[in-house]
């Protein structure tokens, strides 16, 4: 065991061991093979050691891949809506314990704690949502074209699944893999983020005292870089389903294709929100203050381009400008703070990195930009939330995934250049446009390259019965939330019974 980890503090100053969890394996909480462990740090005060962790390798993946082999034959046969009553109960726990497992997503990943407790939130919304789905679950039945014979098809689960989830949103995105997995008959190993694991573990253990079977949930800690690999290629895993960034998603199609598996990508976003000379300002202010700096700009859906009609462009930009400097940063356990810290080092090496980017492009810097690193801000990963002026569509900061609190004003002639703007990137996530007059919204709802459109909202928010996912290069055609989760997590069988007592050749029989 590191030393570092005998020593470390869980409240600063104070000298308490922190806890170490264990990997989750066929119901047993165990050690990594290696022995290897690693820290959860808090980042707003990284004095604080909030857990530690099992660091997995291969053979803790493939104890767990047998286990989830299986324990799916018995919980394939377990009808789906017993399944989902599991998934209910597990929400009704997660609703006793939303508080406390919101203190612990702020502690370990930054948010501010009305975020964190809609992220526990989303994740009730989406057990809900996918308990209900245990009674649905529909396929077709349809007429054959021969007599006397019964044409259907029915929803099969896969076999055994692997999840591997980021640190943003550390227990919806769980929910939104896990939740339909379960659903619809499948066993699965999830690997959460390094920087997020107590969530997951929260969240699975609320699985555990629902009464989920020992195999059919695993969880194995640790970096992608030791496990990544084994998860995406052990051949006995039939699914992954992976959010992350799109070099991230390039790496782990590509080793699921080898072996054929089922591959849900949802990688990164450069959310556009147009903002059109009629648009209610004030609304639109309020929208790009929340979808920029709303967890710290860490969402794949954050606005991070606003393209602004030039009639407004000018008002809009001081007024944000304004509001922007304003924000309270801090540490997201106080209520009042507004904008919590960036996950880790690395990341806000990145979103400065990033500024240094935009200066030497000739954008123009109008707040922030700077490390907070004074008073309550030394221990922590905190920036400023940062506006640039007078972006041009070209330039790398309108280009590239930040995932930071840096927002860029872009300016645009009208309805047909914003768009042209919106659609002129690699990605294709979320999008908005603020406008009043419902044709210039309809042609953006049908003309904006995206899988999520908002009409005077910003690009954050969508709701877990809805399709969430999105075009280009933020994914490969696969949607979480809504029945799309169900259709990803099943396969389907056509079915047909023939009842004529003789021998019906489709295709070539016709009867008159
Ligand atoms: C993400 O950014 O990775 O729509 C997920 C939203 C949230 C989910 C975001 N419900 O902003």
């Amino acid at each position: 065991m590191p030393t570092e980890v005998l020593t470390g503090t869980t409240v600063a100053g104070t000298t308490t061991r922190p806890k170490i969890f264990r990997n989750f394996i066929d119901g047993e909480w165990v050690e990594s093979r290696s022995g290897d462990l690693f820290e959860d740090r808090n980042p707003a005060d990284t004095r604080e050691v909030v857990a530690v962790f099992q660091k997995s390798n291969k053979e803790d993946v493939d104890a767990a891949v047998e286990a989830a082999r299986r324990a799916f034959e018995r919980w394939r046969l377990v009808p789906a809506p017993r399944r989902a009553e599991l998934v209910y109960r597990a929400s009704e726990i997660l609703i006793e314990r939303k508080e406390e497992y919101a203190r612990d997503m702020t502690r370990e990943m930054g948010k501010v704690l009305k975020e964190t407790r809609g992220d526990v939130q989303e994740a009730i919304d989406t057990g809900y949502y996918m308990a209900g789905e245990g009674r649905r679950m529909f396929g077709p039945t349809t007429p054959s074209e021969l007599p006397n014979k019964f044409a259907m098809a029915v929803r099969q689960p896969i076999g055994v699944c692997a999840m591997i989830t980021p640190w943003n949103f550390p227990m919806a995105i769980p929910s939104w893999k896990l939740f339909p997995a379960l659903v619809a008959g499948n066993t699965c190993i999830i690997k959460p983020a390094q920087d997020t694991p107590l969530s997951t573990f929260n969240f699975v253990r609320a699985l555990v005292d629902a009464g989920v079977p020992k195999g059919v949930v695993n969880v194995v800690t640790g970096f992608g870089s030791a496990i990544g690999g084994p998860l995406t290629e052990h051949p006995s895993i039939r699914a992954v389903s992976l959010t992350g960034s799109t070099e991230v998603g390039r790496t782990v199609g590509t080793a699921a294709a080898k072996t054929f598996k089922h591959c849900s990508l949802e990688l990164g976003g450069k959310n556009p929100m147009i903002v059109l000379d009629d648009a209610n300002l004030d609304l639109a202010i309020e929208g790009a203050l929340w979808g920029a700096f709303g967890t710290t700009g860490q969402r794949c859906t954050a606005t991070s381009r606003i393209i602004l009609q030039k009639g407004i462009y000018g008002e809009f930009r001081d007024r944000l400008v304004e509001r922007a400097r304003a924000l309270k940063v801090g540490n997201g356990l106080d209520e009042t703070v507004e904008m919590g810290p960036a996950v880790n080092e690395s990341q806000l090496k990145t979103d400065l990195h990033y500024v240094e980017i935009g200066r030497n492009e000739g954008a123009k810097l109008l707040c922030g930009g700077n490390r907070l690193s004074q008073g309550e801000h030394e221990f922590g990963w905190f920036m400023e939330p940062t506006v640039f002026a007078d972006v041009d569509r070209g330039m790398r900061i309108a280009q590239e995934e930040i995932f930071g609190p840096v927002v860029s004003l872009i300016p645009c002639d009208g309805l047909e250049d914003a768009v042209e703007i919106a659609n002129g990137i690699q990605y294709g996530l979320s999008s908005a446009i603020y406008t009043r007059d419902v044709n210039k919204a309809f042609a953006a709802m049908r003309d904006l390259e995206a899988g999520i459109t908002y009409i005077n909202a910003p690009t954050i928010g969508a709701e877990v019965h809805l399709p969430f996912g999105g075009v280009k290069a933020t994914g490969n055609g696969h949607r979480e939330g809504g029945i799309g989760a169900i259709d990803f997590y099943t396969e389907w069988k056509a079915v047909y019974v023939d009842y004529s007592d003789r021998l019906q050749r489709a295709q070539i029989d016709r009867p008159e």
